[in-house]
């Protein structure tokens, strides 16, 4: 008897989809977007379509292991859960009991499933109470998130059902079709109605190719290039006085700053684009109506991201196209949603002062910081040694041999194989969450459609499990899904009030209470900054030492601030998330590693030329971080200086390199977030090198 479950997609993507899995003699045989979910709309993407392939992989972990090989090598052998928690919850025991004290074990976890419960939830309580050092998210987000905060108080932007309405459309920094594929159907419908699309990002990508325009810029100039529109709507009269003299602060010194210093002369000077492709987009901006920019979180990984985030968000209150439906711009709505994820999380269990370690410099955590050193590591939802920047360091600190490391996963990573106690977590199917979404306005409930496999447990009960052998008192570390979930839906924000865990997961999804459209920043809104403006001069962005007015911050790899590494190292390496992957999630599924082919480096031929590369050949790629290996794509996709290495493979289902070995620690202005694109390198024929 077939049986069909909605589940959620648990991946970090905007869309958060609605999942319809078909269980059949408690096996599930089939998955489907689900046709009713508003946003869904029937379909999921290439990665996920392969769910089934990943859940019943032959890889899959099974049961809990213990090292017994060298680190990073990945042999184990098989023990008993009670035998790998003892051994846990002895050696954490030791740590807090030592002169490390507790702030010596670092949790690291990300987004393997964005599940409140399954994700942060039990985790961070758990880890709170024993006052384990905090861990700054900053991975992916931070400086994007940041700059809105700082902004626009919140993260919110424009409902993305509405964007139907819209006339311009800039997909700036963002590859909607691979990263954002829900989106596009709204797009559809807005160039059916006459709307333009205009792509602004280094590659020509998927999204470039299915739009109207494709503004190929060169890599950490965004903010310039918002000023230089700035520019054009003050010069020109293109910008409405009342929403600015309403809803902003500091407008007027914005204004002076993008007149004097940003015309576009200037502008298509840094952003290596012509005077007059700027000169069109800014016209187009101030003139057509509604214009909605779709944001992501790509054009953020440099230098200056959180400013040019900031930059960007300030066009739409230029021309208020806030008041308009389908006008604005979306970055996140996470904001939005406002449930009581303290509530799960339990920051007040922290002894105060705890420290806290950026997970972009893990590297750093590892090798070199010493007050104390981190002794213990429990990472869970993440596979740092793939994903973290400067991968060489990252691995050395795995290595150490006085670092105990515990890992939950699915399966056997890069990350997997440097654990000493190696525990199985259930996926999406195999356990109940609920979610919010950053991509659009629905809470949603995954509903399990499976039994858990082998011997494979959900995170929440892996952590009460390990509280209860640490032999911790506390009452809260014990407490079921189903409380944490109540307790998350119990004094949320008015937008979600009304949802009750037990609608919800009749309902399976609810959208938030707001009006349909929801114009979040409408002429008369109220905005959540300390002056309940829109804060285009912010004094909290002052305080932390950068211009309280956006203003362009160079890559601090580039001729600009660095000009003899740039010398050295002349190629902006761009390693954007592959269509068939996430991040480093289904790397190991067969069928999607196949269309993903192997690594590769697409470069322009004028690049390639001038250092004897011809397409199909392998190549290093380097700088003073380290070096991967990659085939050799001679390519118009990329323009002369810039090369892209589709990213995040797995070192060992590769050469042992991916291109994190280039990427570097160094941080973005706003938000301590990484800066993955920020990263120069040389290129040369492997054979030549040898
Ligand atoms: N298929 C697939 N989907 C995904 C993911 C995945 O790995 N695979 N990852 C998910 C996650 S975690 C995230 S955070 C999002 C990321 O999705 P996006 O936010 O869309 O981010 P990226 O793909 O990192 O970058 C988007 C585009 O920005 C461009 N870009 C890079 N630097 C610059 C710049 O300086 N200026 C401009 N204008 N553009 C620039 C890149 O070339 C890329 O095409 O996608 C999610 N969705
Ligand atoms: N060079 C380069 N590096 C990048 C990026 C890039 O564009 N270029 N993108 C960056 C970005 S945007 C991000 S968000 C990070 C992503 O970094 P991560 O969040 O680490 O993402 P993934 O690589 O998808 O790894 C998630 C892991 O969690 C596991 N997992 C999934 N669900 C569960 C669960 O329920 N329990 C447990 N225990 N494990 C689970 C999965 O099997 C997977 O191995 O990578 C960053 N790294
Ligand atoms: S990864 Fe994104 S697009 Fe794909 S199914 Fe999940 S939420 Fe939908
Ligand atoms: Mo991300």
């Amino acid at each position: 008897m077939a049986e069909t479950i909605r589940a959620v997609c648990p991946h970090d993507c905007p869309d958060t989809c609605s999942m319809l899995v078909t269980v059949e003699d408690g096996r599930a045989i089939r998955m489907a977007g689900d046709p009713d979910h508003p946003f869904t709309r029937g379909f999921l993407c290439t990665k996920v379509a392969k769910y089934l392939e990943r859940t019943y992989h032959e890889g899959r972990l099974l049961y809990p292991q213990i090292r017994v090989g060298a680190k990073g090598e990945g042999t184990f052998r098989r023990a008993t859960w009670d035998e790998a928690l003892s051994l846990i919850a002895e050696r954490l025991h030791g740590v807090i009991n030592s002169e490390h004290g507790p702030q010596a074990i670092l949790r690291y976890s990300y987004a393997g499933t964005m599940g409140l419960i399954h994700g942060d939830g039990m985790a961070e309580r758990f880890f709170n109470r024993i006052g384990a050092s905090k861990l700054a998210r900053t991975i992916c987000a931070s400086a994007g998130v940041e700059a809105l905060n700082l902004t626009y108080g919140t993260r919110m932007g424009t409902d993305p059902e509405s964007i139907g309405e819209s006339k311009l459309i800039l997909l700036w920094g963002t590859n909607t079709l691979t990263s954002n594929p829900h989106l596009w159907p709204f797009i559809r419908k807005a160039k059916a109605n006459g709307a333009r699309v205009i792509c602004i990002d280094p590659l020509r990508t998927r999204t470039a190719d299915s739009s109207d325009e494709h503004i190929a810029i060169r890599p950490g100039t965004d903010a310039a290039l918002a000023l230089g529109i700035a520019h054009v709507l003050f010069r020109d009269g293109l910008f409405d006085r009342q929403y600015l003299d309403e809803m902003t602060t500091g407008w007027e010194k914005l204004r002076d700053r993008a007149l004097n210093d940003y015309a576009p002369e200037r502008v298509a000077a840094i952003c290596r684009i012509p005077v007059d492709t700027i000169e069109h987009l800014a016209t187009r901006y101030g003139t057509l109506r509604p214009t909605f920019i779709r944001l992501n979180y790509g054009l953020q990984r440099h230098a200056g991201g959180g400013t040019a985030v900031r930059a960007i968000s300030i066009l739409p209150a230029i021309t208020g196209a806030w008041n308009d439906v389908g006008g604005g711009m979306q970055l996140s709505s996470s904001g939005t949603f406002g449930l009581n994820t303290a509530a799960i999380e339990r920051a007040d269990f922290l002894p105060p002062g705890t420290r806290t370690i950026n997970m972009s410099r893990l590297g750093e955590a590892l090798l070199d910081i010493n007050d104390p050193r981190v002794k213990a590591i429990v990472v869970y939802n993440s596979n740092p040694a793939s994903v973290a920047p400067d991968r060489e360091r990252v691995l050395a600190g795995f290595r150490r041999d006085d670092l105990f490391t515990v890992v939950l996963e699915h399966f056997q990573t890069d990350t997997a194989d440097y654990a000493d106690v190696l525990l199985p977590a259930t996926t999406q199917l195999e356990h109940d969450d609920l979610h919010k979404a950053y991509g659009h306005l629905y809470v949603m409930y995954n509903r399990r459609a499976i039994e858990p496999l082998g011997e494979a447990l959900p995170n929440a009960e892996i952590f009460r499990r390990l509280a209860a052998k640490m032999e911790l008192d506390a009452p809260e570390l014990q407490e079921s899904d189903e409380t944490l979930m109540r307790q998350a839906l119990t004094g949320s924000a008015a937008a979600s009030a009304h949802i009750t865990l037990d609608e919800l997961r009749e309902r399976s999804y609810m959208r938030l209470d707001l009006p349909t459209p929801h114009l979040p920043f409408q002429r008369g809104s109220h905005v959540p900054t300390p002056s309940g403006r829109i804060e285009i001069d912010s004094p909290a962005v002052a305080a932390l030492g950068l211009d309280g007015v956006p203003e362009y911050i160079p890559p601090y790899e580039s001729e600009e601030r660095a000009p003899e590494l740039a010398k050295r190292f002349p190629l902006a390496l761009i390693s954007p998330p592959a269509h068939s992957f996430l991040n480093s999630t289904f790397v190991n599924v067969a069928s999607l590693r196949r269309s993903a082919g192997k690594p590769t480096l697409e470069i322009h031929a004028d690049d390639a030329r001038s250092r004897s590369i011809e397409s199909g050949q392998r190549v290093s790629i380097f700088n003073d971080r380290g070096r991967f290996t990659a085939e050799a794509v001679i390519s118009d996709r990329v323009r002369p200086g810039v090369v892209s290495a589709p990213s995040v493979w797995w070192g060992k289902l590769t050469d042992g390199t991916n291109a994190n070995q280039t990427t570097s620690e160094a941080l973005t202005d706003l938000g301590a977030g990484a800066t993955f694109y920020d990263n120069l390198v040389q290129v040369s024929v492997l054979s030549a090198e040898c």
